[in-house]
């Protein structure tokens, strides 16, 4: 019974076009979506919430994959605190992507000689790991989180990341290397909004960046102003800007205080990833993982989208 419940997260019960049920995954609170499309079948990667919380207690991330977007198949946790010697807490938003015949997962940790927020990256030869740590030490490490990784069309590697600043790196072929040192893209109100009431962070951007490119276009989603956190957008000519807002994606709503976007097109469909407190006992820091289709505006901008949250 066990084994079967491990396998089945959500199948659609509702007639129409084919939907999972929301929250995707309804055994365990998971939380900052990391969609990766994949020979057929799209790969969900979270982090997990730890039930009863007071704070972010999250030591783990989780596999999930399916072929339909409906019935989810439950790959367990090939990557822990454990996989990084030199890590201590805080397994947080994460990003697979493959290359080179392998998957390589950056994720923020904390650093145990230091207390500091770090990149770190794991490697594996399936995208359902198991993955090992790639380097033995911190990618990149200036106390920032929420890694993303891109490669763009002609083979440029680029690692994204920050809050409250963000940064880019320009990764090398192996992606486990880099070329250059951090940038930090100019947070520009014309770029990522603006925020009033906070003058320290003058602009909307907080947290999570999902870079991709789509009909030529470049475009940055992000958790905008904190507390509670929304999802816009930004676009750009080009994999560095310069950026421009464009807007709200998914209003703030429900009971969880963040949120993490990841989209994907997947079979014809486009699907946008987020973190809400839908579950049972769900709150800030007993979140769940759930999926809209959406159709882009005939301009390439995003929809309004709305959550599901019963
Ligand atoms: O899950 C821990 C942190 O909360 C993530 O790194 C942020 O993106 C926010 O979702």
């Amino acid at each position: 019974v066990a084994a079967l419940a491990a396998l089945i997260c959500a199948v659609a019960l509702l007639p129409g076009p084919a939907r999972a049920d929301n929250p995707i995954v309804q055994h365990l609170y998971t939380a900052d979506p990391a969609p990766m499309v994949h020979n057929g079948r799209v790969y969900l990667y979270t982090g997990r919430d730890e039930d009863g919380s007071t704070y972010f207690t999250m030591r783990e991330w989780r596999v999930f994959s399916s072929a339909d977007m409906v019935n989810w198949t439950d790959h367990g946790s090939p990557m822990n605190l454990g996989t990084f010697s030199w890590a201590d807490a805080h397994a947080w938003a994460g990003h697979v992507i493959p290359r080179n015949g392998k998957f390589y997962w950056y994720v923020p940790v904390r650093q145990r000689s230091n207390g500091q927020m770090v990149i770190g990256v794991g490697v594996a030869d399936s995208p359902t790991g198991p993955f090992r740590d790639a380097i033995g030490r911190p990618l990149v490490g200036n106390g920032e989180i929420d890694p993303h990784a891109f490669i763009d069309d002609d083979g440029q590697a680029y690692l994204y990341w920050g809050n409250p600043n963000l940064w880019y790196v320009r990764l090398n072929q192996d992606m486990i290397s880099f070329s250059g040192g951090p940038t930090r893209i100019p947070l520009t109100t014309a770029g990522f909004g603006a925020r009033t009431g906070n003058p320290s962070r003058p602009t909307l951007y907080e947290e999570g960046p999902w870079v991709f490119k789509r009909n030529g276009l470049y475009y940055t989603v992000f958790a905008a102003e904190c507390c509670a956190e929304f999802l816009a957008y930004s676009t750009a000519p080009g994999p560095t800007g310069p950026w421009t807002y464009r807007g709200t994606i998914m209003p703030r709503q429900g009971s969880s205080f963040t949120n993490h976007a990841g989209v994907i097109d997947f079979n014809g469909g486009s699907y946008f990833f987020y973190h809400n407190g839908a579950l049972p006992g769900g709150g800030g820091y007993t979140r769940s993982v759930a999926v809209e289709r959406f159709t882009y505006r005939a301009n390439g901008m995003f929809p309004t989208i709305t959550m599901t949250t019963a």
